[in-house]
């Protein structure tokens, strides 16, 4: 009885923040925004990576962060440094980002700034390899991180992120060396369940990897098909 009601919670639960994640998007595509969902286990580099993109890309395209955070605003001071417009959520006791979070921050977009200047909002989400993935924001692709220091097993344990994820940025493989660890293993345990998702193996630290990681950004912006139709209106 009881596992029936909690199932039904979830549906419901699940589904109400569906309709907020497809709203969101709405936003997304009036601005002809592109936004990039990005998640991972605690500390496999998320806010490292996204330091490393706002260097190299905020020069190229108008970029905004939604940062989400359990409690502090560690990782948006961090981002900040960068110069470019960051939106903190703390979560509280929550282990994940959901809709209604992010719309919040989309609403400080839209009265802070003029949203139509912008091409690309990532989202740091909070660190944890199961919960964000079952919870949209309103993103047109998921990027998920596994440093090399998680272990192989990983994929066959956490499936959702990995068959979800549109991209997977295989993290720290500087430090590969020192491991016992077997990177192939890792790119064979995730195509087994998502055959089409982009693997690129990355060093924050060396930069090898990274030239990879902004192409493909770049691919998805142009891909998405709203932000190809209003720059051709
Ligand atoms: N050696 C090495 N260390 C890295 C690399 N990327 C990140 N780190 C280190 O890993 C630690 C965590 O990096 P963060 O970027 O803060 O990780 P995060 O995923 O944002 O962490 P949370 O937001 O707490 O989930 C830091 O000490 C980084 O310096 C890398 O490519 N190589
Ligand atoms: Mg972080």
């Amino acid at each position: 009885m009881h596992q029936t009601f909690d199932a039904a919670l979830e549906i419901n639960l699940l589904h109400a923040n569906q309709t907020g994640a497809d709203h969101n998007r709405k936003h997304f595509d009036r601005w002809g925004i592109t936004c990039l969902n990005i998640m991972s286990s605690p500390g496999a580099g998320k806010t490292v990576l996204l330091e490393q993109t706002l260097k190299v890309l905020k020069d190229k395209f108008k970029i905004a962060v939604i940062e989400g955070d359990m409690t502090t605003e560690l990782d948006a001071d961090r981002l900040r440094k960068y110069d470019v417009p960051v939106i903190p959520i703390n979560t509280g006791r929550s282990c994940h980002l959901d809709s209604k979070m992010v719309a919040g921050g989309i609403h400080t977009l839209e009265h802070q700034y003029n949203p139509h200047d912008f091409d690309l909002v990532l989202v740091e989400n909070v660190g944890n390899l199961v919960c964000p993935a079952e919870f949209e924001v309103g993103e047109h692709a998921k990027v998920a991180l596994l440093s090399v220091t998680e272990g192989e097993d990983k994929p066959l344990k956490y499936p959702v992120m990995f068959q979800e994820a549109d991209c997977l940025l295989i993290t720290k493989t500087d430090l590969a060396p020192y491991l016992d660890i077997d990177l192939d293993c890792i790119a064979d345990n995730v195509r087994q369940m998502n055959p089409n998702i982009t693997i690129i193996y990355l060093s924050a630290k060396t930069g090898a990897g990274l030239s990879q990681w902004f192409d493909w950004i770049e691919k998805i912006l142009q891909q998405n098909p709203v932000k190809h139709l209003s720059t051709q209106v």
